[in-house]
Order: structure tokens, then C-alpha cells, then sequence
């Protein structure tokens, strides 16, 4: 599964980001504790709801995503080795900025300074990977004098590249690797490598504006990074929802002027930003979300339900879900108008699909 490490400065909205991602209600004293959490968090999905409808499957299963509540300020995290072993399994950060003013909460750095923010925990990022490839790098320069092999050389050449870009303040997400040097650098699970969602902590009087988001994205030179999202919460608006019933939420969400929980657009946003996509299967027993990276095969997405569906492949129907509701979900009548396809194994997954395998065995 996905797994999503909350990150961020101290008292910025990590905790209560986490407990209103992953429904927990555990009391405030729990914050500031120095325990990882961690949550199965749904991926919400229209899609996946309206396929149930027409179906009324006995299981319906979205898609999963697991988010972990790091303690303390991120700072700490990258400066201590055993605690960035924690962050290192992660296969991206969501970096809670705060930007909410409460004078009862003190701010890290003596100021609400969100762009700071930003530049302080990239920086610390930053310098956690350049430790690691400067040390590697000693290391390497001695076995190389040993033995000539290519492999080796092709690891330098990767990480002198890296070193080059910290060096230069630039995290490693946002540099070009061809697969080669993509391969060579993975074992280390560089931190600044990972993809980056910043979401920003709004206050109540800021919930509103839809812009926020995309403004502070182009004040703090976010735009156009690779593999760099943003998306912007009210913490305190998202937890006093997380506790009413939906029609109170309703009413409760109009008195702010707001349509939705913002909830729901973040979980999104990262799987955007992950590349990752969704198929479905449906059925009277289960209807069901998949999660493949984008450009995936017809073969990898049934690898991604069982092995054996792999192993035993020999067609996948598809059908895109604007065809499917269109015909009201049946088959048949897909069929008739030839809207269902037959695929091999090569045939790349799109969102959204419905895809039924045929696999012997
Ligand atoms: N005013 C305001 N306070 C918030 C908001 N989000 C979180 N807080 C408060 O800030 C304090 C620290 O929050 P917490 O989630 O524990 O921060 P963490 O240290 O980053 O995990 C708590 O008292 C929260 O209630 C927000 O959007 N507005
Ligand atoms: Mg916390």
C-alpha cells in the first residue's frame, strides 16, 4: 500500500490533519507526543460510488492510501539517523505549512511565515541527502581504486550529479535522471527525492478562498516543480466537520461559503502527484478501486489483483466509465454497441476503466 508521510515544523496542524484523514478522535493530549501514527485512509471516489449504485455489490473497497503522523518538527527528524529511517519509507511527504495565525500557539522560527517554512524544511532535506552521498561517495572512491567496474562507475557518476544539484539548494525530485541513474540512486531513499504535496494551514478567515492554494504556490515559487503539488485545508474547519453529521456539515460548510470539505481534494491531489491512476472491477459480489502508476499494462493491472490472473492472462475488457454509465451498466448492451474492447497484455490501463480479465487456471 501507499504510504504517505505527514511531515511539517512543530504545531503547524500535522496531528489534527492526521485525525481528521484518518477519522481517529484521539484526545488532543496525544499531540506533541513523540509516537508515529499511522492511518488507512479511503480513497474517496465518485466513480467507484456511482458503479455501486447500479450494481449494489455485496463489498464495496476504494482504493487505500496509509498516512503516518511524524512527531516533532521535520527538522529534528532529518538531523537524527533513526528517526529519518522512519521517513525514508515513505513514497511521499505531505508537508503541512502553517499559515494560520493564533498568538495562543506559538510558531516555530517566532513568526507565521509560511514561505520560510517551506525554504527552512527543503533545506533540511536537502542537507540530510548531501550527508548521504558524501559519505557513499568516500566510500565509493576507495572500492573504485580496488576494482575498475562499470556498475560502480555508474553510481559515482549518479551521485556526483546529486551532490552537484544539493550543492545548488536543488532537491533531487526535481532533477532529470535517466533510468540508469534513477536505478543507482534508489537504494538510498533520498528524502529530497520524494514527491512533495505542500498543503497549507489556512485560518478560519481564509478558509474560503479558493485561490490560496495557487497563489502561495506562485509567491513561494512552487509552480511548474516537478513532482511538487499544493493544496490548501482550514485544520480547524475540517475538524469541527469531521464531527457533524452530514447535514449539519452542510449547513456548517454554507456558513463559511464553502461547497466541500477540503478533505477529499487532498487525498486526491497526491495520487495525482504519485501518477497514479485508477481502474475498477465490478460485479454483484464486489465492486472495487485499483491503484496502478499511470501507463501501466493490461499485464501489470492484473498482476495488481492476483498473481494468478496474471500468470493465466489472456484478454482484458475494457470498457471507460463514461461508456458503462451510459448503458446503465450493462454489458450486454455494450456488447450490442460495441463499446466493450477486447485487449491484450500490452494495452495500457486509463483512469477510470472498468476492465474484466479473462485468465485460465
Ligand atoms: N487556529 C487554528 N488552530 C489550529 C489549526 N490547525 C491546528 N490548530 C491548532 O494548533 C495546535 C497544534 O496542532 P497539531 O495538529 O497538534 O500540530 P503538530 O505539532 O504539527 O502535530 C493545536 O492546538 C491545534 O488545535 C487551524 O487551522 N487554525
Ligand atoms: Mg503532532
Amino acid at each position: 500500500m501507499l504510504k504517505i508521510g505527514i511531515v511539517g515544523l512543530s504545531l503547524v496542524g500535522k496531528t489534527t490533519l492526521f485525525q481528521i484523514l484518518t477519522h481517529s478522535h484521539s484526545s488532543k493530549i496525544a499531540s506533541g507526543k513523540p509516537e508515529t501514527h499511522v492511518g488507512v485512509v479511503k480513497v474517496p471516489d465518485a466513480r467507484l460510488d456511482r458503479l455501486a449504485e447500479m450494481f449494489h455489490p455485496q463489498k464495496l473497497v476504494h482504493a487505500s492510501v496509509e498516512y503516518v503522523d511524524t512527531p516533532s518538527s521535520v527538522i529534528q527528524l532529518a538531523r537524527t539517523g533513526t528517526q529519518s529511517a522512519a521517513l525514508k519509507e515513505m513514497d511521499a511527504l505531505v508537508h503541512v505549512v502553517r499559515a494560520f495565525e493564533d498568538s495562543a500557539i506559538p510558531a516555530e522560527g517566532g513568526s507565521v511565515d509560511p514561505r520560510r517554512d517551506v525554504e527552512s524544511v527543503e533545506l533540511e532535506l536537502i542537507l540530510s541527502d548531501l550527508a548521504v552521498v558524501e559519505k557513499r561517495l568516500e566510500r565509493l572512491e576507495k572500492d573504485i581504486k580496488k576494482q575498475k567496474n562499470p556498475a560502480l562507475e555508474m553510481e559515482r557518476q549518479a551521485l556526483e550529479k546529486a551532490k552537484q544539484a544539493l550543492e545548488g539548494q536543488k532537491p533531487l525530485r526535481e532533477l532529470e535522471l535517466s533510468p540508469q541513474e534513477e536505478l543507482a540512486l534508489r537504494g538510498f531513499t533520498f528524502l529530497s527525492l520524494k514527491p512533495m504535496l505542500y498543503v497549507l494551514n489556512l485560518g478560519e478567515k481564509d478558509a474560503a478562498r479558493t485561490d490560496a492554494a495557487d497563489e502561495f504556490a506562485q509567491e513561494a515559487g512552487l509552480k511548474q516543480r516537478p513532482r511538487t503539488a499544493v493544496t490548501a485545508v482550514c485544520g480547524k474547519i475540517e475538524e469541527e466537520l469531521s464531527e457533524l453529521s452530514e447535514e449539519e456539515a452542510a449547513e456548517f460548510l454554507a456558513s463559511y461559503n464553502l461547497k466541500e470539505s477540503a478533505i477529499s481534494r487532498l487525498i486526491r491531489s497526491s495520487y495525482a502527484l504519485l501518477g497514479l491512476i485508477s481502474f475498477f472491477t465490478v460485479g454483484e459480489d464486489e465492486c472495487r478501486a485499483w491503484t496502478i502508476p499511470e501507463g501501466s499494462t493490461a499485464l501489470d493491472a492484473a498482476g495488481e489483483i492476483h498473481s494468478d490472473i496474471q500468470r493465466g492472462f489472456i484478454r482484458a475488457e475494457v470498457i471507460s466509465y463514461a461508456d458503462l454509465i451510459e448503458v446503465a451498466g450493462s454489458f450486454s448492451e455494450a456488447r450490442n454497441r460495441a463499446l466493450l474492447k477486447l485487449e491484450g497484455k500490452e494495452y495500457v490501463v486509463h483512469d477510470a476503466e472498468i476492465v474484466h480479465f479473462r485468465h485460465s487456471g
